[in-house]
Protein backbone atom coordinates (compact mmCIF):
# COMPACT_ATOMS: atom_id res chain seq x y z
CA UNK A 1 0.00 0.00 0.00
CA UNK A 2 1.52 3.08 -1.13
CA UNK A 3 -0.38 5.37 1.38
CA UNK A 4 0.65 4.96 5.45
CA UNK A 5 -2.54 7.77 6.11
CA UNK A 6 -4.85 4.49 4.57
CA UNK A 7 -6.10 2.22 6.93
CA UNK A 8 -8.48 -0.86 5.82
CA UNK A 9 -10.37 -2.76 7.69
CA UNK A 10 -9.96 -6.50 8.12
CA UNK A 11 -12.84 -7.30 6.08
CA UNK A 12 -11.77 -5.38 3.03
CA UNK A 13 -8.34 -6.60 3.43
CA UNK A 14 -8.87 -10.38 3.30
CA UNK A 15 -11.10 -9.80 0.62
CA UNK A 16 -8.53 -8.06 -1.58
CA UNK A 17 -5.79 -10.71 -0.59
CA UNK A 18 -8.02 -13.35 -1.47
CA UNK A 19 -8.90 -11.58 -4.86
CA UNK A 20 -12.36 -11.79 -3.73
CA UNK A 21 -14.82 -8.82 -5.11
CA UNK A 22 -14.60 -5.53 -3.52
CA UNK A 23 -16.99 -2.50 -3.89
CA UNK A 24 -16.15 0.77 -2.92
CA UNK A 25 -18.99 3.28 -2.09
CA UNK A 26 -18.57 7.05 -1.34
CA UNK A 27 -19.44 9.21 1.40
CA UNK A 28 -20.92 12.36 0.38
CA UNK A 29 -24.03 11.15 -0.17
CA UNK A 30 -23.86 10.13 3.70
CA UNK A 31 -22.56 13.56 4.73
CA UNK A 32 -24.17 16.24 2.09
CA UNK A 33 -26.24 14.26 -0.24
CA UNK A 34 -28.93 12.74 1.94
CA UNK A 35 -30.74 13.87 4.85
CA UNK A 36 -31.22 12.45 8.65
CA UNK A 37 -31.79 10.12 9.19
CA UNK A 38 -32.05 8.19 5.53
CA UNK A 39 -28.32 8.98 5.30
CA UNK A 40 -27.70 6.03 7.58
CA UNK A 41 -30.27 3.81 6.35
CA UNK A 42 -29.14 4.40 2.85
CA UNK A 43 -25.23 3.62 3.70
CA UNK A 44 -26.34 0.42 5.21
CA UNK A 45 -28.89 -0.99 2.68
CA UNK A 46 -25.84 -0.37 -0.30
CA UNK A 47 -23.73 -2.23 1.99
CA UNK A 48 -26.41 -4.85 2.45
CA UNK A 49 -26.96 -4.76 -1.40
CA UNK A 50 -23.27 -5.42 -2.80
CA UNK A 51 -22.95 -8.25 0.32
CA UNK A 52 -26.64 -10.01 -1.07
CA UNK A 53 -24.82 -9.90 -4.41
CA UNK A 54 -21.75 -11.66 -3.59
CA UNK A 55 -19.22 -8.63 -3.04
CA UNK A 56 -17.63 -7.11 -0.37
CA UNK A 57 -18.99 -3.59 -0.01
CA UNK A 58 -15.98 -0.66 1.48
CA UNK A 59 -17.51 2.93 2.22
CA UNK A 60 -14.82 4.93 2.02
CA UNK A 61 -14.53 7.89 4.41
CA UNK A 62 -12.51 9.92 6.35
CA UNK A 63 -12.92 9.38 10.29
CA UNK A 64 -10.99 11.83 12.62
CA UNK A 65 -8.45 12.61 10.52
CA UNK A 66 -7.46 9.41 8.82
CA UNK A 67 -7.92 7.47 5.79
CA UNK A 68 -10.26 4.74 5.95
CA UNK A 69 -11.30 1.95 3.48
CA UNK A 70 -14.72 -0.21 5.02
CA UNK A 71 -16.22 1.18 7.83
CA UNK A 72 -18.15 -1.23 10.74
CA UNK A 73 -21.71 0.04 11.56
CA UNK A 74 -20.67 1.96 14.35
CA UNK A 75 -17.92 3.75 11.71
CA UNK A 76 -21.19 4.46 9.37
CA UNK A 77 -22.99 5.96 12.11
CA UNK A 78 -20.71 7.92 13.70
CA UNK A 79 -19.74 9.67 10.14
CA UNK A 80 -23.81 9.81 9.55
CA UNK A 81 -24.05 12.09 12.88
CA UNK A 82 -20.98 14.21 12.07
CA UNK A 83 -21.43 17.73 13.19
CA UNK A 84 -20.23 19.90 10.18
CA UNK A 85 -18.30 17.47 8.59
CA UNK A 86 -16.13 17.99 5.26
CA UNK A 87 -16.55 17.30 2.18
CA UNK A 88 -13.38 15.87 0.94
CA UNK A 89 -12.04 16.17 -2.57
CA UNK A 90 -8.72 15.73 -3.59
CA UNK A 91 -7.60 19.38 -2.35
CA UNK A 92 -8.92 18.69 1.03
CA UNK A 93 -7.34 15.38 2.24
CA UNK A 94 -4.58 17.51 4.08
CA UNK A 95 -7.19 19.63 5.46
CA UNK A 96 -8.66 16.71 7.14
CA UNK A 97 -5.45 15.01 8.07
CA UNK A 98 -4.04 18.18 9.72
CA UNK A 99 -7.03 19.06 11.33
CA UNK A 100 -7.98 15.68 12.29
CA UNK A 101 -11.41 16.13 10.77
CA UNK A 102 -14.28 13.63 9.53
CA UNK A 103 -15.44 14.15 6.46
CA UNK A 104 -17.48 12.62 3.50
CA UNK A 105 -15.41 11.40 0.15
CA UNK A 106 -16.59 13.19 -3.26
CA UNK A 107 -16.13 10.88 -6.79
CA UNK A 108 -13.42 12.21 -7.06
CA UNK A 109 -11.76 11.34 -3.69
CA UNK A 110 -12.94 7.72 -3.53
CA UNK A 111 -11.58 6.47 -6.86
CA UNK A 112 -7.93 8.27 -5.40
CA UNK A 113 -8.48 6.13 -2.04
CA UNK A 114 -10.20 2.51 -3.69
CA UNK A 115 -7.31 2.88 -6.05
CA UNK A 116 -4.59 2.83 -3.70
CA UNK A 117 -6.59 0.50 -1.81
CA UNK A 118 -6.24 -2.30 -4.81
CA UNK A 119 -10.12 -1.79 -5.54
CA UNK A 120 -11.57 -1.41 -8.94
CA UNK A 121 -14.59 -1.06 -8.75
CA UNK A 122 -16.83 1.70 -7.23
CA UNK A 123 -20.65 2.14 -6.70
CA UNK A 124 -22.63 6.13 -6.27
CA UNK A 125 -25.33 7.75 -7.27
CA UNK A 126 -23.91 10.61 -10.06
CA UNK A 127 -20.69 12.15 -10.81
CA UNK A 128 -19.79 16.05 -10.79
CA UNK A 129 -19.69 17.62 -13.81
CA UNK A 130 -19.87 20.73 -15.94
CA UNK A 131 -21.76 23.51 -13.60
CA UNK A 132 -24.16 26.01 -15.94
CA UNK A 133 -24.02 28.47 -13.62
CA UNK A 134 -20.29 28.89 -14.05
CA UNK A 135 -18.08 27.33 -17.03
CA UNK A 136 -15.03 27.14 -14.79
CA UNK A 137 -16.87 25.22 -12.35
CA UNK A 138 -15.79 21.70 -13.42
CA UNK A 139 -16.02 18.95 -10.37
CA UNK A 140 -12.66 17.33 -9.63
CA UNK A 141 -14.44 14.23 -10.73
CA UNK A 142 -13.42 15.05 -14.20
CA UNK A 143 -10.12 15.08 -13.48
CA UNK A 144 -10.45 12.11 -11.53
CA UNK A 145 -11.99 10.52 -14.07
CA UNK A 146 -9.43 11.08 -16.61
CA UNK A 147 -6.45 10.02 -14.34
CA UNK A 148 -7.79 6.89 -12.26
CA UNK A 149 -8.11 3.27 -13.31
CA UNK A 150 -11.57 2.12 -11.86
CA UNK A 151 -14.66 1.20 -12.94
CA UNK A 152 -17.29 3.75 -11.72
CA UNK A 153 -20.83 2.47 -11.80
CA UNK A 154 -23.38 5.63 -11.63
CA UNK A 155 -26.80 6.55 -13.03
CA UNK A 156 -24.72 9.30 -15.36
CA UNK A 157 -25.48 13.11 -13.99
CA UNK A 158 -27.84 15.15 -13.04
CA UNK A 159 -29.63 17.78 -15.09
CA UNK A 160 -28.52 20.77 -12.69
CA UNK A 161 -25.29 20.19 -14.72
CA UNK A 162 -24.29 21.16 -18.13
CA UNK A 163 -24.39 17.60 -19.26
CA UNK A 164 -23.20 18.12 -23.00
CA UNK A 165 -20.27 20.05 -21.74
CA UNK A 166 -20.20 17.63 -19.37
CA UNK A 167 -19.90 14.57 -22.09
CA UNK A 168 -16.93 16.83 -24.34
CA UNK A 169 -15.19 17.00 -21.42
CA UNK A 170 -15.24 13.50 -20.93
CA UNK A 171 -14.52 12.67 -24.65
CA UNK A 172 -11.56 14.96 -24.62
CA UNK A 173 -10.14 13.11 -21.48
CA UNK A 174 -10.34 10.09 -22.86
CA UNK A 175 -13.12 8.21 -20.27
CA UNK A 176 -14.83 5.78 -22.32
CA UNK A 177 -18.16 6.39 -21.10
CA UNK A 178 -20.72 2.95 -20.74
CA UNK A 179 -24.56 2.67 -21.49
CA UNK A 180 -25.26 -0.26 -19.33
CA UNK A 181 -28.11 -1.91 -21.50
CA UNK A 182 -28.99 1.48 -22.93
CA UNK A 183 -27.45 3.72 -25.91
CA UNK A 184 -28.54 7.44 -24.29
CA UNK A 185 -26.56 8.95 -21.44
CA UNK A 186 -28.58 8.48 -18.53
CA UNK A 187 -29.65 11.98 -16.43
CA UNK A 188 -29.99 10.43 -12.50
CA UNK A 189 -33.63 10.69 -12.00
CA UNK A 190 -34.35 10.23 -15.55
CA UNK A 191 -33.34 7.65 -17.98
CA UNK A 192 -33.76 9.87 -20.93
CA UNK A 193 -31.37 13.05 -22.25
CA UNK A 194 -30.80 12.75 -25.91
CA UNK A 195 -27.20 12.37 -25.30
CA UNK A 196 -25.12 9.16 -26.56
CA UNK A 197 -22.94 7.02 -24.61
CA UNK A 198 -19.78 6.28 -26.89
CA UNK A 199 -20.37 2.39 -26.27
CA UNK A 200 -23.40 0.29 -25.12
CA UNK A 201 -22.66 -3.21 -23.16
CA UNK A 202 -25.09 -5.12 -21.85
CA UNK A 203 -23.68 -7.83 -19.16
CA UNK A 204 -21.32 -7.36 -16.15
CA UNK A 205 -18.70 -9.72 -18.01
CA UNK A 206 -18.57 -7.75 -21.14
CA UNK A 207 -18.12 -4.50 -18.66
CA UNK A 208 -15.19 -6.19 -17.42
CA UNK A 209 -13.85 -7.61 -20.04
CA UNK A 210 -14.15 -4.00 -21.24
CA UNK A 211 -12.03 -2.46 -18.36
CA UNK A 212 -9.82 -4.96 -18.97
CA UNK A 213 -8.80 -4.50 -22.63
CA UNK A 214 -8.68 -0.60 -22.18
CA UNK A 215 -6.02 -1.04 -19.49
CA UNK A 216 -4.71 -3.80 -20.96
CA UNK A 217 -3.72 -1.46 -24.02
CA UNK A 218 -2.26 1.18 -21.70
CA UNK A 219 -4.58 3.43 -21.04
CA UNK A 220 -4.94 4.90 -17.83
CA UNK A 221 -8.71 6.60 -17.52
CA UNK A 222 -12.05 4.88 -15.52
CA UNK A 223 -14.62 3.69 -17.07
CA UNK A 224 -17.86 5.23 -16.27
CA UNK A 225 -20.52 2.68 -16.66
CA UNK A 226 -24.03 4.77 -16.42
CA UNK A 227 -26.75 2.54 -15.34
CA UNK A 228 -30.30 4.19 -16.22
CA UNK A 229 -32.44 3.97 -12.30
CA UNK A 230 -34.87 1.61 -13.00
CA UNK A 231 -38.20 2.69 -14.58
CA UNK A 232 -41.09 2.06 -11.82
CA UNK A 233 -38.52 5.23 -9.91
CA UNK A 234 -37.81 7.41 -12.89
CA UNK A 235 -38.75 10.95 -12.73
CA UNK A 236 -39.15 12.46 -16.56
CA UNK A 237 -36.84 15.38 -17.94
CA UNK A 238 -39.67 17.72 -18.56
CA UNK A 239 -40.98 17.16 -14.40
CA UNK A 240 -37.55 18.18 -13.20
CA UNK A 241 -36.77 20.39 -15.88
CA UNK A 242 -38.77 23.26 -13.85
CA UNK A 243 -37.17 22.42 -10.25
CA UNK A 244 -33.77 22.51 -12.02
CA UNK A 245 -34.15 26.10 -13.25
CA UNK A 246 -35.43 27.09 -10.36
CA UNK A 247 -32.62 25.87 -7.94
CA UNK A 248 -30.50 27.70 -10.49
CA UNK A 249 -31.38 30.71 -10.37
CA UNK A 250 -31.76 30.46 -7.03
CA UNK A 251 -28.12 29.57 -6.81
CA UNK A 252 -27.15 32.67 -8.89
CA UNK A 253 -29.05 34.99 -6.65
CA UNK A 254 -27.85 33.91 -3.67
CA UNK A 255 -24.13 34.02 -5.16
CA UNK A 256 -23.56 30.38 -4.40
CA UNK A 257 -20.49 29.14 -5.48
CA UNK A 258 -17.69 26.46 -5.41
CA UNK A 259 -18.09 23.49 -3.25
CA UNK A 260 -21.34 24.81 -1.68
CA UNK A 261 -22.63 24.85 -5.12
CA UNK A 262 -23.63 20.97 -5.48
CA UNK A 263 -25.02 20.25 -2.16
CA UNK A 264 -26.86 23.48 -2.89
CA UNK A 265 -28.69 22.78 -5.62
CA UNK A 266 -29.39 18.82 -4.73
CA UNK A 267 -31.13 20.09 -1.21
CA UNK A 268 -33.05 22.74 -3.07
CA UNK A 269 -34.06 19.94 -5.70
CA UNK A 270 -35.48 17.31 -3.09
CA UNK A 271 -37.53 20.18 -1.08
CA UNK A 272 -39.00 21.12 -4.39
CA UNK A 273 -39.90 17.48 -5.54
CA UNK A 274 -40.29 16.22 -1.84
CA UNK A 275 -40.27 12.31 -1.07
CA UNK A 276 -40.74 11.70 -5.00
CA UNK A 277 -36.75 12.32 -5.48
CA UNK A 278 -35.56 10.96 -2.40
CA UNK A 279 -36.84 7.78 -3.21
CA UNK A 280 -35.52 8.10 -6.96
CA UNK A 281 -32.22 8.53 -5.11
CA UNK A 282 -32.25 5.75 -2.77
CA UNK A 283 -33.47 3.11 -5.48
CA UNK A 284 -30.39 4.02 -8.03
CA UNK A 285 -28.09 3.77 -5.42
CA UNK A 286 -28.79 0.33 -4.74
CA UNK A 287 -29.22 -0.55 -8.61
CA UNK A 288 -25.51 1.11 -8.97
CA UNK A 289 -24.67 -0.56 -6.17
CA UNK A 290 -25.81 -4.43 -7.21
CA UNK A 291 -24.03 -3.91 -10.61
CA UNK A 292 -20.94 -2.87 -9.33
CA UNK A 293 -21.09 -5.76 -7.25
CA UNK A 294 -21.64 -7.78 -10.52
CA UNK A 295 -19.05 -6.32 -12.12
CA UNK A 296 -17.13 -6.83 -8.94
CA UNK A 297 -17.25 -10.27 -9.36
CA UNK A 298 -16.67 -10.52 -13.09
CA UNK A 299 -13.38 -8.64 -12.91
CA UNK A 300 -12.07 -10.86 -9.68
CA UNK A 301 -12.79 -13.93 -11.80
CA UNK A 302 -10.66 -13.10 -14.56
CA UNK A 303 -7.46 -11.99 -12.30
CA UNK A 304 -8.14 -15.33 -10.52
CA UNK A 305 -8.19 -17.24 -13.94
CA UNK A 306 -4.83 -15.58 -14.96
CA UNK A 307 -3.18 -16.44 -11.43
CA UNK A 308 -4.50 -20.13 -12.20
N1 LIG B 1 -24.10 14.26 -7.72
C1 LIG B 1 -25.20 13.74 -7.15
N2 LIG B 1 -25.19 13.52 -5.79
C2 LIG B 1 -24.09 13.79 -5.03
C3 LIG B 1 -22.94 14.32 -5.67
C4 LIG B 1 -22.98 14.53 -7.01
O1 LIG B 1 -26.17 13.48 -7.82
O2 LIG B 1 -24.13 13.59 -3.81
C5 LIG B 1 -21.71 14.56 -4.86
C6 LIG B 1 -20.66 13.48 -5.21
O3 LIG B 1 -19.94 13.12 -4.05
C7 LIG B 1 -19.76 14.21 -6.18
C8 LIG B 1 -19.78 15.61 -5.63
O4 LIG B 1 -18.46 13.67 -6.24
O5 LIG B 1 -21.12 15.81 -5.22
C9 LIG B 1 -19.36 16.62 -6.65
O6 LIG B 1 -19.20 17.86 -6.05
P1 LIG B 1 -18.52 19.08 -6.87
O7 LIG B 1 -19.51 19.42 -7.93
O8 LIG B 1 -18.33 20.15 -5.84
O9 LIG B 1 -17.23 18.55 -7.41
MN1 LIG C 1 -17.42 22.59 -8.25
Amino acid sequence: MKNSNLILNAEVSRALNMNMPVVALESTVITHGLPRPQNLQLARDMEKRVRDTGATPATIAILDGEIRAGLSDVELLQLSEADAPLKVSHRDFATAIVKKNSGGTTVAATMFVAHQAGIQVFATGGIGGVHKESPFDISTDLRALADIPTIVVCAGAKAILDLPATLEYLETMGVPVVGYQTDEFPAFYSRESGLKVSARLDSPREIATFAQTHWNLGMHSAILVTNPIPESASIPVSEMQPMIAQASAEAMEKGIHGQALTPFLLGRISELTKEKSLNANISLLLNNAQLAAQIAEEFAATKRTKLI
